[in-house]
Formats: structure tokens, C-alpha cells, sequence
């Protein structure tokens, strides 16, 4: 079961030789929302998103997700407002799915499971000098979670889905020069929030998230063209890229909270 196929992708994958869980954490991610236990925030405001398509580099297969990277070296590409005090600057966006429809996103909502959720990773460089610094500070980051749920085809991430046959192995990595990834982004402005962590080794407590509680819809063939990856490189014996998600992780004394009633 579901159980069974992610424990033997964390015991296999080299990404998680290093441990799988922090000592001592307080803070982890990915978490159940429990809409009923999140507290409604009047003072939150609207996150403000504003990308530059020309900022976009390159797509990346780096055996664990594809990575779609930004020219993060100036402001051109960020985000603002939301439960966030200062802007963050656009670094990259990827995704985690599923073998199967039934799971593949890292959050829950009441326990159910999207079949793929897209992570925008953003960071604070008003404080940090660069992503690796932001990386170990609590308000470092800011990641935008977004559910993907089966339904039309997504016109937006088709262009995406026609690159990802060039990035199939393990380390292959693509120009991909114009695209602007707020069209994957839902126009409803509701949202939960709360203090996390990076879900892949170093695990650190340095996330807010902001979760949108609108999925975007994807259609079946571009679900099955994230499952056309590998997680392995050419010349190994092929292993698909699918089940990339990390268990749920205790709540422990946080609050999510919502911008919406
Ligand atoms: O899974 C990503 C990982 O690929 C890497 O991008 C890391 C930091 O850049 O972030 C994690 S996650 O916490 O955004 N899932
Ligand atoms: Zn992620």
C-alpha cells in the first residue's frame, strides 16, 4: 500500500541516505491541515505574486523532482505580503506526485491526498545574502504550495510537460528560457500558512508555508508524463520518478492559520 511503496522510496533513495528525520525537531513539514483546527487570521494579508517570465533559466531532472530554476540574482521575480514581512525572490519550482492518483502530495487536507502538489521556492533576500544562508534561518524561506487535481488539461503546464521528455534521466538539465509560473498559480486569493521545514534533506525549519486552498487542474496524460521520469541516470537500470513526497510529520504546538473564513 501506500505506506509500504514510500518507506522503500525513503530507504532506497540516495537523497535520503542522510537521516530522515531531524532530533530534536519542532517545526517539520509536510502536515495534515485540519480545516476545522485552522484559525481564521483578519490581519493576513493578500499575497501579492510578481514574476518576470525572462527571469526562468532552465529545467533540471536532479533525481529526486524536475526543478525549474530562476536568475534569482536580482528582484525581478517576486513575492509579497500574505503572512510575509519582507519580499522573497523567486529560486525555483517543482513538484511531488504520486505512482497512483490516490497519493502523491506532500500536504494533506482532512487527510486526503491530491495526486501531485507544485512547491515555489522563494527566499528572503532583504536579510540573507543568498539561498544557501536563508536556508538556515527560520524566516528564510517562503515556499507557495499548490495541489494538483485531476480534471482538464492544464494549458499552462502543458509547455512544461512537452520539455520534461528532453530531462528524463537523473542530471540532464534543459534550457527553458521564457515561463511564467504564476499561470499555475490559482486566482483565488485563500490560503493557510504556517511555520515549516524543507520536506528533502537538510530538512531545516526555515519554510513559511503558504498553501493555497484552491487546486489547479491537470489531466491524466500530464500526470502520467511526470511518471515517464527516472530517478535514475543514463546507463542504470531504470527506476521511475514517482512516490518523491515525504510522510506527513506531527503538528506538534503549531497553529495553521487561513486567510479566509
Ligand atoms: O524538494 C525540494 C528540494 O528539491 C529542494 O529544492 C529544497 C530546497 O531547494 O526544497 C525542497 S522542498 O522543501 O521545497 N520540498
Ligand atoms: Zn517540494
Amino acid at each position: 500500500g501506500a505506506c509500504c511503496s514510500y518507506r522503500l522510496r525513503d530507504a532506497l533513495h540516495p537523497l535520503w541516505q542522510s537521516p530522515l528525520t531531524i532530533p530534536g525537531g519542532t517545526r517539520q513539514s509536510p502536515i495534515n491541515i485540519q480545516w476545522r483546527d485552522s484559525v481564521y487570521d483578519p490581519f493576513l494579508k493578500p499575497l501579492k505574486i510578481s514574476y518576470d517570465p525572462t527571469t526562468c533559466l532552465h529545467i533540471w531532472n536532479n533525481g529526486y523532482s524536475f526543478l525549474v530554476e530562476f536568475d534569482d540574482s536580482t528582484d525581478r521575480s517576486i513575492i509579497i505580503g500574505g503572512p510575509l514581512e519582507n519580499q522573497y525572490r523567486l529560486k525555483q519550482f517543482h513538484f511531488h506526485w504520486g505512482a497512483i492518483n490516490d497519493w502523491g502530495s506532500e500536504h494533506t487536507v482532512d487527510s486526503k491526498f491530491y495526486p501531485a502538489e507544485l512547491h515555489l521556492v522563494h527566499w528572503n533576500a532583504v536579510e540573507y545574502p543568498s539561498f544557501e544562508d536563508a536556508v538556515m534561518e527560520g524566516n528564510g524561506l517562503a515556499v507557495i504550495g499548490v495541489f494538483l487535481k485531476l480534471g482538464a488539461r492544464h494549458e499552462g503546464l502543458q509547455t512544461l510537460v512537452d520539455a520534461l521528455p528532453a530531462v528524463r534521466h537523473k542530471d540532464t538539465v534543459i534550457e527553458f528560457d521564457v515561463f511564467d509560473p504564476s499561470c499555475l498559480i490559482p486566482s483565488c486569493p485563500d490560503y493557510w500558512t504556517y511555520a515549516g521545514s524543507l520536506t528533502t534533506p537538510p530538512l531545516t525549519e526555515s519554510v513559511t508555508w503558504i498553501i493555497k486552498k484552491k487546486p489547479i487542474e491537470v489531466d491524466e496524460d500530464q500526470l502520467e508524463a511526470f511518471r515517464m521520469l527516472l530517478f535514475t541516470s543514463d546507463g542504470e537500470e531504470e527506476k521511475r520518478m514517482v512516490d518523491n513526497f515525504r510522510p506527513l510529520q506531527p503538528l506538534m504546538n503549531r497553529t495553521v492559520r487561513s486567510s479566509f473564513r
